[in-house]
């Protein structure tokens, strides 16, 4: 799953790693400016990378991509977000990593549902996880001209965090990476033939910068290397094919079609760790706990234990209903 703030550069990714496999644009790929500028609305699913052997028009090309097509992954291009952190995003992401959201389902839609009946309404709805639908990978994409949205980030490593209440496991398993896009950019525009004008381009440092500002606002500093790419894509600025472009695309790919974090099925109603029986243990567990300490603390104060005072209130609070109940009989 591709997320990001709009603009970060998500659908352009995708139709990188689908050029970079067939040769070919991704036709229905919605992008930003240069394009129609139109916004990603709704997620977009692209089975096995998206790839249509019919498309291929390079015979040993297709041929090759026959082979491995089954094995890609299908990639899901979320909706342009802001920087935006509400229990409203939460649920709904928590709704799309859990793979509860079927094909094809319109999220202006859900929006508005939610908004009409509160949030919690769509969990209520939609309760099925379907497992081909389960998100395993999830592609954090920021570009390196852009502020890091901390709300956005927040939201999503909050939904990661949830934990089963009984078993104490996490819900959701995916694997975090980062992309930093717009790399080309950085380097000497001649590596990328690009034709863009220089008052975009940025320094190495920055972009490092932009780099090391990012990683600590996810848990994967130690998996950095193997978790974090330094990303371009290919855009109309990018004449023919570029060798920088296609090995990251092909080294990135790589890493999404190694095997992760076993998925469990979130709904699933697994071995309580903590049942009703359990629950009242510990409940007890700490009331003796806290009587134990107030004791302790009395007697350091060298005052009257607080659980004598408590009798002997306990005793006058008896006699004085036995009394009131004795006179009015
Ligand atoms: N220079 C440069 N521009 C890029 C790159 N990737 C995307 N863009 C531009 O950034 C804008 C937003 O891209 P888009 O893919 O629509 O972003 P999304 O909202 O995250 O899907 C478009 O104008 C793209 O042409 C890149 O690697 N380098
Ligand atoms: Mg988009």
């Amino acid at each position: 799953m591709l997320i990001g703030q709009s603009g970060a550069g998500k659908s352009t990714m995708f139709n990188t790693v689908h050029r970079v496999l067939t040769g070919e644009n991704f036709t229905y790929a919605r992008q930003g400016a240069g394009h129609a500028q139109s916004v990603t609305l709704d997620i977009e699913r692209y089975n096995n990378c998206g790839v249509d052997l019919k498309t291929v028009r390079d015979d040993s090309r297709r041929e090759k991509i026959a082979a491995v097509v089954h094995k890609l992954p299908h990639i899901v291009d979320c909706p342009g977000m802001g920087d935006d952190d509400s229990p409203e995003l939460r649920e709904l992401l928590e709704l799309l990593v859990g793979g509860f959201i079927p094909k094809e389902t319109q999220i202006p839609t859900l929006q508005s549902k939610q908004e009409q009946f509160g949030v919690g309404f769509l969990k209520k709805e939609y309760r099925t996880s379907n497992p081909a639908d389960r998100v395993t990978k999830v592609v954090f994409v920021q570009s390196c001209r852009n502020v890091i949205p901390r709300n956005l980030i927040n939201c999503l490593n909050e939904v990661l965090k949830i934990t089963d209440p009984t078993t104490l496991k996490r819900k959701y398993t995916a694997e975090v990476f980062l992309v930093i896009s717009k790399f080309d950019l950085v380097l000497d525009p001649c590596v990328y033939n690009s034709t863009g004008s220089d008052e975009d381009s940025m320094t190495l440092e920055d972009f490092a910068k932009k780099e090391s500002e990012l990683a600590p606002e996810f848990n994967i500093v130690g998996a950095l290397e193997d978790n974090r790419f330094r990303w371009a894509n290919y855009t109309d600025k990018i004449q023919g094919r570029n060798k920088h472009i296609e090995n990251i695309a092909l080294k990135f790919l790589k890493r999404m079609v190694q095997p992760g974090t076993p998925q469990t099925d979130p709904t699933d109603r697994l071995e309580p760790v903590v049942d009703t029986w359990k629950t009242f243990q510990l409940y007890m567990f700490r009331l003796t706990n806290q009587i134990k300490q107030l004791f302790l603390q009395d007697m350091q104060l060298n005052i009257t234990p607080a659980w004598f005072v408590t009798a002997v209130l306990c005793v006058l609070v008896i006699a004085v209903l036995y009394k009131l109940l004795m006179s009015s009989v």
